[in-house]
């Protein structure tokens, strides 16, 4: 029982490209897969892909035995992210190291030692809100980023980017984000296209430049500082010792460390706030329950670390938003021999295969014919969750690290946000989902209202 594996029409040397938004990929592999079924080849460049959404397949590939991650669609992030963890391949004796190292500073249990620097930057965002005049509307991305970069800045280094002080993003923030554009769209250019945009080789260059020099000196600044506590990830980075090799991690690489938590903790946080707060706006038999929550859990002035475990509904909340709008959409594999994906499908050693999150979360087959809708309740019993068929943090050994991180954050910042105010839908906001790297509600905006005035 081997079966060809569908591939959609091609142009060309430019293969399947032609049938992909640059502007919304994750979107278009979606709609080839409506078309083209729970596997697909897709092919740009000479290289190729299967694109796997169905949940027995994806099961399937996410056995680490024949499959690994894959780094080639992110091979040009390397040139400021090199062997960091999100960067580096499982092989590579830098992965291994800092996931040892790494791992207890992002257990649920070291999420106490950043409740209260949360705290305060949550305290930022509500206090911002509650200045407001009532004819001023938020942008809710926007102030949802703020809130997820100061996080990390203050958790990861002790370092404030005061984002909430500024109209415009911080200058590193801006020269990463301009060199992320600048890989992500990289691989879809033709190599000569490439060779001739010198301007924004340059740029792309300088952006590197800038993000090294501010990162080096923050590590330069602590290690002249004396410290030697453990508050922080940067401090943990320059004392802890591997177990398995007794080393520590180099000073390269624990500057690869932080740019990795700066892009890969603050965009996927923020979008995932902002969803919730969309499908809360829209669904007020969950805006109803979430508040009854907030007021029986929050009882004092500011919320303890452990009334945060106690906001289940809000977690099932960002659970629900998670599965909808899984804000890192899509991971990539590749075979570690040649092998059958779901014994039917073969592949060849080193080929590639990307996991389409969104696809695999609508399934209807797992998720029920009412899949497509927003009920935070299919996650209210945790032995009921089909947990084969739900990956929003990837799989394995090179899950997310920051899992615990980013939903204390989110369920301490969504529970505060609910405590205070009253969400109104202000423009009747009509979901428009953007890409960037991570996925996120375009042009989201809303206005509050202080709760008290209306109860
Ligand atoms: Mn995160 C890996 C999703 C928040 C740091 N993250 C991954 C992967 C997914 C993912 C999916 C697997 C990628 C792959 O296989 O190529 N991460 C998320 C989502 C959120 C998130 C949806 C928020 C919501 N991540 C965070 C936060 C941090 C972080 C917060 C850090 C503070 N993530 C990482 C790192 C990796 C990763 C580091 C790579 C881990 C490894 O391979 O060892």
């Amino acid at each position: 029982n081997r079966m060809p594996i569908p591939q959609p029409k091609t142009y060309g040397v430019l293969g399947n490209i032609p049938l992909i938004d640059k502007d919304s990929p994750t979107l278009s592999f979606c709609k080839l897969a409506d078309e083209y079924g729970p596997i697909f080849r897709f092919e740009g460049f000479g290289r190729s892909v299967l694109i796997v959404s169905g949940p027995d397949l994806v099961a399937d590939v996410c056995d680490e035995s024949r499959f690994d991650k894959g780094i080639g669609h992110i091979l040009k992030v390397r040139d400021f992210a090199g062997d960091g963890l999100f960067t580096s391949l499982t092989e590579e004796p830098n992965w291994k190291k800092a996931h040892h190292i790494l791992m207890p500073a992002f257990s649920q249990q070291a999420m106490k030692g950043y409740h209260g620097m949360m705290l305060d930057i949550a305290l930022q965002l509500v206090q911002k809100w509650a200045r407001l005049n009532p004819d001023e509307s938020i942008d809710v991305p926007e102030d949802m980023t703020r809130l997820t970069l100061d996080t990390i800045g203050l958790c990861g280094f002790n370092y404030r980017f005061n984002s909430y002080y500024r109209e415009t993003p911080n200058p590193f923030i801006v020269s990463m984000v301009r060199a992320l554009d600048e890989a992500m769209h990289y691989g879809n250019r033709l190599p000569i296209q490439n060779k001739l945009m010198i301007k924004t080789k340059r740029q792309y260059e300088r952006d590197i430049q800038s993000m090294f020099s501010v990162v080096d000196k923050i590590i330069a600044d602590r290690k002249a500082s004396g410290d030697q506590g453990e508050t922080d990830l940067l401090s943990r980075m320059l004392h802890a010792k591997d177990p398995e090799t007794g080393e520590r991690l180099d000073d390269e690489n624990i500057r690869y460390q932080i740019i990795t938590f700066l892009i890969a903790g603050h965009e996927t946080t923020s979008g995932l706030l902002s969803f919730a707060t969309y499908f809360l706006l829209k669904h007020p038999d969950a805006l109803k329950k979430a508040y009854a929550e907030v007021d029986e859990v929050l009882t004092d002035p500011l919320p303890t670390y452990e009334q945060v475990l106690k906001l289940k509904y809000i977690r099932m909340i960002l659970n629900e938003a998670l599965r909808l709008w899984p804000t890192a959409p899509q991971f990539n594999l590749f075979a570690k021999e040649d092998t059958r994906i779901g014994g039917k499908y073969p592949i060849a050693k080193g080929e590639g295969v990307s996991v389409l999150i969104p696809q695999l979360h609508r399934d209807k087959g797992v998720w029920g014919a009412d899949a497509e809708q927003f009920r935070p309740e299919r996650f209210e019993d945790p032995s009921q969750v089909p947990n084969y068929a739900y990956k929003p943090f990837g799989n394995g050994q090179r899950a997310c690290i920051g899992m615990q991180f980013a939903l204390h954050e989110a369920t301490l910042v969504l529970g505060m946000i609910l405590k205070q105010f009253q969400l109104v839908d202000a423009m009747n906001y009509q979901l428009k989902v953007k890409q960037t790297l991570t996925l996120k509600p375009d042009g989201f905006k809303i206005r509050v209202q202080l709760r008290d005035k209306n109860n």
